[in-house]
Order: C-alpha cells, then structure tokens, then sequence
C-alpha cells in the first residue's frame, strides 16, 4: 500500500463563485460570472451562484466537516467582487470580515488556509470598463488587489495562489467563449493569457518586496493540463503529443520558468503572440514558488496534417487546436466520469514526470484533482460513490509513484470538498467529497470522503 512522506500536505478545495452564494451580500459587487449567468443558454439549466453551497452562512459547519475528515489544509477562493465591489477603489470591510472569520475558524481547527486570490470571478466593472484581461492595465488592478490580501490576510495565510487555471480565462473565455465573459476569437486568447500572466507576476513582486519578510509565506500560480499521449510511435505523433503540452502548460509555466513563450507557439502562433517587455521578464521569471497543478484526465494526441481541428469539442479541451494541428482522440475502452472526461492515473504520473524534466524538478502541489459523477436523487446512491473514491485512489496510487521516480510531489487537494456550481454545467454535475442538498443546505459525507480522511490521519492509500 502506497505510503505518503510524513510531511505531505491532504487538503480539499473550493472556490468562492462556486460555493458561497450570499451574491448580494452588501456592497458585494456584481463579477461576470453573475452576468454570464444571467446570459440565457450559457449554462445549464439557467443555474446561477447566487446561493450556491451557501458557504458563506454555512462555512462553520464546513469547517467543521473539514476537521472530522483530518484535512490538514483547505484551498479556497477569494471572491475579488467581495472584496472590491468595482475591482478597484474602496475595501468592503464586509468581505474582508468574512474571510477573516473563515481563516480563523480554519486555524482554530489546525486547518492551514491556501488561498487562491483569483478563481474567475472578475468584477464585472473591470471587464465593462477596461475590457478586463486584454488591458494591459489589468496587471496593475490585480496587484492592488493582491496587494490588500497580502495586507489583511497575510498574518495568518501562509500560501498564496494568485491565480486558478489562466488557461481557463484565456481559452474557455475568450477563444471558445464556453466561460465567462463569454468571447470567442482566435487572437484574444494569447492576449488575455499575456496580460494574466503578467499580472500574475506584479502580484508576486508585492508579495516579494513588501510582505514576504515579515509574514514568510509562499506565493505561486496553479496551472491546469491533461496529459497527451502521442497516439502511435510514429515521430510526428510524438511531436504533437510535445506540441500540445507546450500549447496547454508551457504557454504559462514557460514565462514563468525559462523566461518566454514555447518557441514553437511563437513560430505557430506568429505575431498573434504577444511579446514580454525586458521589464516583464525579469519579474516573471522565478516568479512562482511552486508549481501548482490542476489535473484531471489523458487524450490521445496525434499530428492533424492540413486537416481542419474541431474546436467546438470543450470535453477535448484542446486550446487552440488550429494553432497546434493537434488531432485529440481517446481510446474507448477508458472509463470516462459523467463530463467525459477519461479515468487515466497513469497520465498524472506521465504528466509529473514531464513537468519535473522540463522545468527542473520544482516543488509541486496537486491543488484540483477529482471525478465527475452524474446526479442522483436518492442520497444512498449519492453518497456510496464508490467509483470517485476508486478514481482518487488511482490518481493518488500515480502521484506516489512519480515521487517514488524522483518527482518533488508534496501535496494534494481534492476537488471539491463539495458538490457546487460547475460553471457552465450549473448544478448537473457533481466533483463533491461532501454531497450537498441545494433544496436543504444539508451536506452529507460520501464515501469517498470517509475513505480519504484515513488517508489524510495516515498517509496511506488503502486498499
Ligand atoms: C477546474 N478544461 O476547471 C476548475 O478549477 C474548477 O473550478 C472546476 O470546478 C473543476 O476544474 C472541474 O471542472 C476546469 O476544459 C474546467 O480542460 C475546464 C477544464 C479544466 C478545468
């Protein structure tokens, strides 16, 4: 049975659109996720955040739930409207209350905060004014923003993340526009992704300057990436396999590492990619502390030739496909969760293995890792998830042998501690430990939930 080292960090996470609810809260102002909501036939079922999980009156009770299942660390999201109703200007004492209160309710119970600065819920004012991340200026917003977090909360949060997935907003926002704000062009990506990852590093640089000294944390970006299995042994499947990984990851990781963009994005890319200023590079090179990965699932990649790419395909998530001339496929014998996505743990190990290669074996963290299942009514049949605690075992039984082959692997958080709003698929989709009634409020722990808390006592992945 895989034993974990003694000082591995077991944690779950959330992030704020998705679990707190409270949308009108006072002074909360709107983000665009409210209006992408609000946009008919952008999400399921007309779903919205407004109340969510209602963590945000509920969250003792969560952290509560949080202790019985021995998680030594929670990673949660700040929601930047609450904080900052126009994402600029005045601080809403209501919202920094809040998370005040949820920081030491976490800490009364010896739960270590990672706090996630950005989990896509701009304030809907920075996009209608300033067109949100493709001002150049958007930097400068976040890292007043940051700047105030670090000011308030950094006395007691001790890791930082500035910002969840900019593969997401880049891609999923502003290429395919299956996310918020909803936008959908073939050159807006690389400008939003430039701008986030700029923005990303004048973050860390307050955080460097001004607050690391006296409060001793750490501060780095989590990035998100599927595996890509070349589909044959033939050399140009192998190179699209190595294409697409540097069109998914190195598109952000690489700035951040070796100081620009894949050289072959900006041979493919031309001048749709933008370039960084000398100024830009030396604060995001060496800018992150960690490296923090969001992983889920394996596609096949093979070489698409002249072949047009299906783009529309968002369960492929091939970014920008036509850039890449990467076909995506998937071997039908995988088991595939309810978002069709493959159950693959032997591509987490390969991913890891990849990122420690290419980028020189930093320190890791899994901060979102977790299985899709469908709805259910009957809560029996909700809660005894047998087939997410046999995913997570796999994932995990993957991550220990990465670092049984050298992988500087030191945590793992679970996605989600809850059932929440799945973005564009609203409530049809469920990634929670904890089921959650939206009729009621009442959570209820699922097996997996009560299979991972002995691995979060013990550090072993049982049978
Ligand atoms: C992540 N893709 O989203 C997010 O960080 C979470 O908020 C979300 O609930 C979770 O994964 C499950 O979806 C992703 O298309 C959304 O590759 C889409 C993709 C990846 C991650």
């Amino acid at each position: 049975m895989p034993q974990f080292p003694t000082n591995f960090i077991w944690g779950s996470a959330t992030s704020s659109y998705q679990i707190e609810g409270a949308a009108s809260i006072e002074h909360r102002g709107p983000s665009i996720w409210d209006a992408f909501c609000q946009t008919p036939g952008k999400i399921d079922n007309n779903d919205n955040g407004d109340v969510a999980c209602d963590h945000y009156h509920r969250y003792q009770e969560d952290v509560q739930l949080m202790s019985n299942m021995n998680l030594g660390a929670y990673r949660f999201s700040l929601s930047w409207p609450r904080i900052q109703a126009l994402g600029y200007g005045d601080v809403n004492q209501v919202g920094i209350d809040f998370y005040n209160r949820l920081i030491d309710t976490l800490l009364e119970k010896n739960i270590q905060p990672w706090v996630t600065l950005f989990h896509w819920d701009l304030p809907l004012a920075l996009q209608m004014e300033q067109d949100g991340f493709l001002n150049d200026n958007f930097a400068d917003y976040f890292a007043d923003y940051a700047d105030i977090c670090f000011r308030h909360f950094g006395d007691r949060v001790k890791h930082w993340i500035t910002l969840n997935e900019p593969w997401c907003s880049a891609f999923l926002g502003h290429g395919n526009g299956y996310f918020a704000p909803g936008r959908s062009s073939d050159s807006e990506p690389y400008v939003a992704a430039h701008n986030l990852i700029r923005a990303h590093a004048k973050a860390v640089h307050v955080y460097r300057s001004q607050y690391k000294e006296s409060q001793q944390g750490v501060i780095g970006i989590t990035n998100n990436c599927d595996w890509r299995e070349a589909k044959t042994d033939e050399p140009k499947d192998q190179a699209a396999a190595q294409r697409a990984l540097e069109f998914f990851l190195g598109w952000f990781a690489d700035p951040i590492y070796k100081g620009d963009y894949p050289k072959v994005m900006r041979e493919l890319v031309g001048d749709r990619l933008p370039q960084f200023t000398e100024e830009d590079r030396k604060l995001i090179k060496g800018s992150s502390d960690f490296f923090g990965l969001n992983h889920y699932t394996t596609m096949y990649a093979s070489d698409a030739g002249t072949n047009d790419i299906d783009n529309s395909d968002v369960s492929g998530n091939g970014g920008m496909a036509d850039d890449q001339g990467v076909e995506l496929s998937a071997d039908p014998s995988w088991e595939r969760t309810d978002n069709d996505w493959n159950v693959t743990p032997w591509g987490c190990r390969k991913l890891l293995e990849w990122i420690s290669e290419r980028y020189d074996k930093p320190t890791i963290y899994i901060t979102e890792n977790g299985c899709c299942l469908p709805d259910e009514d009957d809560i029996k049949v909700a809660t005894d998830d047998q087939r997410r605690l046999n995913f997570i075992k796999g994932y995990l039984t993957a991550c220990h042998e990465a670092i049984e082959n050298g992988v500087d692997l030191r945590g793992y958080f679970c996605w989600s501690f809850m059932d929440n709003f799945e973005w564009a698929c609203g409530y049809s989709k469920r990634f929670g430990i904890h089921h959650v009634d939206y009729a009621t409020g009442t959570r209820t722990p699922k097996a997996s939930a009560l299979w991972y808390a002995d691995v979060c006592k013990s550090g072993i992945v049982a049978d």
